[in-house]
């Protein structure tokens, strides 16, 4: 009886501290809006990899307009919590420094993920892949589809963003010597908002007659541009493509509006952040060089600015994007 009974005290002891609400360990992972199923693909990640390492409870949070300014509320608040680590994927790289310096001083650990922090801001920066295969894969997406070449435009997210303006200076730098028969007319920013996209991408269409593809590197702005040809029954003069999240995208490959797009795991990424942010919670150092365990997906190693590329972006077209859109 006595034994029956402290086997099931120990048991409940064991079941607390399993439950999430009694995890040692909080990490805000802060997306740069709610309602964008690529963080919500994130978080299923990182959900993930809190219940492999036990003790972690994930809070998954951001603003619900892609902007800096209710990033940093975000992040002041997350401050007043004491959590114990923030990763951020940043709607601008220099305004959340000062706030996140701020977290930092307080013994919060700050990494940025998917959309980069300035170094001053955060300890590591988890880049999905590499910046400039990126830029060049958005530009290769469209000539692909363009032998004669021709008008294309970008219809990017925040005009502060981080990672959509690294890779189009990654895209505008190549474009000259490798794809000289493509001519980038315009870059407009439809702020990962639905209507705002969608309003760029008619924008688009009505000032330039002879576009031939709108390149999207954000996953909300390619659903609205692709919609967008839809509905003017542009299929077949208009190519969409850039960066897509199968499972909302594979509508517009089906329907022809787009030929190809290409993305990363972003399950992977919100996973290797979490685990990221785990280390340097369990005291290891952010340094050049250092390496860092990703649980299943492996390891990375530190450059001399404390960020690390992940795995090269996936091609989908019609061939494959049926079986990814059954995963993200
Ligand atoms: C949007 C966001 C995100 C970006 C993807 C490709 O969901 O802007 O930061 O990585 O697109």
């Amino acid at each position: 009886m006595k034994l029956l009974k402290v086997l099931a005290a120990t048991t409940a002891v064991a079941v607390l501290l399993a439950s999430p609400a009694f995890a040692q360990t909080r990490i805000a992972l802060v997306v740069k809006s709610l309602g964008n199923g690529f963080f919500d693909a994130a978080n299923k990640g990182a959900q993930e990899a809190a219940k492999e390492l036990g003790d972690v409870e994930v809070i998954y949070t951001g603003p619900t307009a892609a902007t800096a300014e209710a990033q940093i509320e975000v992040i002041n608040s997350l401050i007043a919590q004491q959590v114990d680590a923030i990763a951020i994927s940043a709607n601008d790289p220099d305004a959340l420094v000062p706030a996140l310096q701020k977290a930092m001083q307080r013994g919060i650990k700050v990494i940025s993920f998917d959309s980069g922090v300035a170094e001053a801001g955060r300890q590591i920066h988890l880049n999905p892949s590499d910046t400039n295969l990126i830029g060049e894969t958005i530009i290769k997406l469209a000539a692909d589809y363009l032998p004669e070449g021709g008008d294309v435009a970008i219809l990017s997210a925040a005009s502060t963003a981080t990672n959509q303006n690294a890779w189009i200076e990654a895209a505008k730098a190549v474009l000259p010597e490798k794809f000289p028969n493509i001519n980038l007319v315009a870059t407009v920013y439809g702020d990962d908002d639905s209507v705002k996209s969608t309003d760029e991408a008619k924008g688009l269409i009505a000032s330039y007659p002879n576009l031939k593809a709108i390149i999207a590197p954000t996953t909300v702005g390619v659903v609205a541009a692709a919609q967008v040809v839809t509905d003017q029954n542009l299929i077949g003069k208009i190519n969409v493509t850039g960066l897509a999240l199968p499972s909302e995208f594979k509508q517009f490959i089906d329907n022809g509006a787009s030929q190809a797009v290409a993305l990363w795991n972003p399950i992977d990424l919100g996973y290797s952040a979490i685990y990221l942010a785990n280390d340097l919670i369990k005291g290891e150092e952010a340094k050049p060089g250092a390496v860092f365990s990703i649980g299943r997906v492996g390891e990375i190693t530190l450059d001399d600015t404390n960020s690390a590329p992940m795995a090269a972006p996936f091609q989908f077209d019609k061939s494959n994007i049926e079986e990814f859109s059954k995963i993200y």
